[in-house]
């Protein structure tokens, strides 16, 4: 019998990126734990998942499909190109699962050459070297059918604030932005319904230009020439746990400001790096995943939620990199699941006439399915 589709409340579709399956788990204090493999195997594992059951869809960096060469920036245009050839290849696995892309990002981050910024890069040749690598990006997302473009603020930040030239830095990146959609409706790219803003307020750059939620709608609200077609997806728990922020507030603003159009999911140790745990793993929001996706019920929302993390290091199996990068997507799934199940035992909670404190507590015993007398009997 055909398995169901998946489609729990308020989560419509998993997504599984190409870049989380295939990082070697390097850090910057080692080198990679794992093999690095090519972006054709990325495939075949994406697609033993989705026959599993376990995903729907994947996103990816250029980057992570096919090499870049800055002289080559129209490659994936030509049919006799390996460039051609190896897209369509992966193509042809994917679509043989049934996984459909959810969105394209640039890698903007890798080359050298955009040490200093992509998009915001202060010259204006190197700008125009990222233009081009956006355009080639849109056009392999709508060859893969991507409903959104992925902007994350990358490596467009700084460490000397008075190094930075604020008049323009933030046209630079409208303009950047405004690109995408004039490149979109111009190639006529119908797969597109949006594109999107990550914010992150640190890692790789001291502070990066767009480093909230907050931050990022106000600059889709007050600077870009179609708002509506852009939105966000945060990076929860990760992102906003660097700067100290909380997921259910992070959903609750979005979610009110219509500008929730998918989730990237993980999890983090608050004001530490970027972990990119794996969903409720690691010692830190448990109870902070669970109360996002209560929240997100109550308010209604559906969406898609995209797996952003990495097995921890710990965790590589050299002697098994295809196997423990399996394992690593079930577990993602597992997690997801779990997250899913509990939100649901809390969406009985009925906290009027309750302090603070008295309705924390009694979310806590729903979630974790205590009755009131068996905690009395305990105190
Ligand atoms: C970086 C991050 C990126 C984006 C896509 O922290 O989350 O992987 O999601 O480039
Ligand atoms: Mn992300």
């Amino acid at each position: 019998m055909a398995k169901k589709a998946f489609n729990i409340a308020p989560v419509t579709m998993r997504s599984m990126p190409f870049w989380c399956v295939g990082n070697p788990l390097g850090d910057p204090f080692g080198g990679p734990v794992l093999p690095k493999i090519d972006s054709l195997q990325v495939a075949e594992i994406l697609a033993d998942a989705a026959k599993d059951g376990l995903i729907e869809l994947t996103s990816f960096h250029d980057d992570d499909l096919v090499a870049w060469d800055p002289k080559k920036p129209n490659d994936d245009q030509d049919k006799k190109s390996e460039t051609y050839a190896k897209l369509q290849a992966i193509k042809k696995i994917l679509d043989g699962a049934g996984i459909k892309a959810h969105m394209a990002t640039c890698s903007l981050h890798g080359h050298p050459m955009f040490r200093n910024g992509g998009v915001t890069n202060p010259d204006p040749k190197i700008r125009a070297i990222a233009k081009k690598k956006v355009e080639r990006t849109l056009r392999i997302g709508a060859m893969f059918g991507a409903k959104y473009f992925t902007y994350w603020v990358a490596r467009d930040g700084f460490e000397v604030p008075v190094a930075v030239d604020w008049k323009n830095v933030y046209n630079w990146l409208a303009d950047g932005m405004n690109g995408v959609y004039d490149y979109i409706k111009a190639n006529k790219f119908t797969s597109y319904v949006g594109a999107t803003v990550e914010p992150k307020p640190n890692e790789p750059r001291g502070h990066m230009y767009l480093p909230t939620s907050g931050h990022a709608v106000g600059f889709i609200c007050g600077k870009l020439k179609h708002p509506e077609f852009f939105g966000v997806n945060p990076e929860l728990l990760q992102h906003e746990s660097m700067a100290l922020l909380n997921a259910v507030h992070t959903v609750g603003y979005l979610t009110s400001m219509k500008k929730l159009f998918f989730l990237h999911f993980g999890s983090q140790i608050k004001a530490q790096f970027d972990n990119d745990f794996p969903p409720l793993v690691g010692p830190e929001g448990l109870k902070e995943t669970v109360q996002m996706f209560w929240a997100l019920r109550k308010v209604g929302w559906k969406g898609v939620v995209e797996y952003d993390c990495h097995m921890l290091r710990a965790d590589g199996d050299p002697d098994d990199p295809i196997g423990c990068r399996k394992a690593f997507i079930r577990d993602c799934t597992r997690a997801l699941s779990t997250a899913l199940l509990l939100a649901d035992r809390l969406m009985d909670l009925n906290t009027a006439g309750m302090s603070g404190a008295e309705a924390d507590l009694a979310a806590t015993a729903l979630m974790c399915k205590l009755d009131k007398k068996s905690v009395e009997e305990w105190m």
